[in-house]
């Protein structure tokens, strides 16, 4: 299957970075279909070395932005994951973050994650290039498409288009939730939020959920704002209607508290991933939250 890849200028747009990062993750996306379908190649040409076509293609990229036709102006379904799609409810319980700051063994953990049924995963990875990064995101949406677990991929739209994953959790730096619902008008799209004022944006202009936090502090993310803790969570569980998911510092002793907040779900990465048995952890945590659940009733 072939999208349509037009030449445009790139125009720096100082104003609106997320935009930037979109247009940079668009250019990726018509690179890696340039590959998918060998017909294709910059000079016309079909390349036999997928080194040297991989090579060219990056020279190209760095001069000119492709721009994608996507599914709306296509006029098929391709990417909004028609197929298979799965939707969010408020039942979230562990939201396993699988980090590459923790592992690379991503196939592994998602199918741990799968096979202890949890509803929902997301593949973060802060050090791949968008070509590795669709490689692993490839992989697990193979693993996840005929489960009931979710498979979220973090900032890259481009990436959760390509590997049509379930959909794509976006940041305050990130592309805008608008230009990504544009994008992916099917698909799920979480924003992270770390105040009150983001999180009743965010509920607004329609985010399928808000990963709030974070809420301890944590070393996973140097660059998070400061903790806002349990108490400015459960007032924004209040004043929002979508579903949220607790960030940052979690872990099995302050889980409870977190949940007392009345949290859909919580998000963890290092207390998982840093333990010497994330299977283990993941069940521990698992129980946990059911057991809390149960006893809320
Ligand atoms: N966003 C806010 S805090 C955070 C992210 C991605 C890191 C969470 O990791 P951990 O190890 O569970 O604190
Ligand atoms: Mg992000």
């Amino acid at each position: 299957m072939l999208l349509r890849a037009e030449t445009i200028p790139i125009e720096p747009d100082p104003g609106n970075a997320g935009v930037g990062k979109l247009t940079e993750h668009l250019r990726c996306s018509a690179f890696f279909i340039d590959l998918n379908h060998r017909d294709i190649s910059v000079s016309g040409k079909v390349k036999k070395d997928e080194k040297t076509q991989r090579k060219n293609l990056n020279l190209y990229n760095r001069n000119l932005c492709l721009f994608v036709s996507y599914p709306r102006v296509r006029g098929d379904n391709w990417g909004s994951g028609l197929k298979n799609m799965k939707k969010i409810d408020k039942d979230i319980g562990l939201y396993f973050i699988i980090d590459s700051g923790f592992t690379s063994d991503f196939v592994q953990m998602a199918r741990l994650a799968i096979d202890i049924g949890l509803k929902i995963i997301q593949y973060r990875d802060k050090n791949a290039d968008a070509s590795e990064m669709l490689e692993n995101a490839i992989k697990i949406r193979k693993l996840t498409e005929e489960t009931d677990t979710i498979f979220i991929v973090n900032d890259n739209v481009d990436v959760a288009f390509n590997a049509n994953a379930d959909g794509v959790h976006i940041g305050q730096k990130d592309a805008r939730y608008e230009d990504v619902r544009k994008l992916l008008p099917d698909k799920i799209i979480g924003v992270s939020t770390e105040n009150m004022e983001q999180s009743l944006l965010a509920n607004k202009i329609g985010a399928d959920y808000l990963g709030v936090g974070p809420i301890f502090s944590t070393v996973t993310k140097p660059d998070a704002a400061p903790p806002i803790g349990v108490k400015k969570l459960a007032e924004i569980v209040k004043a929002t209607s979508v579903p949220v998911v607790a960030i940052g510092g979690i872990n099995l002793k302050n889980l409870e508290s977190v949940l007392e907040a009345g949290v859909n779900g919580v998000a963890i990465i290092s207390a998982i991933l840093g333990s010497s048995n994330p299977e283990k952890e993941i069940k521990k945590i698992k129980n946990k939250i059911n057991k809390y659940n149960q006893m809320k009733g």
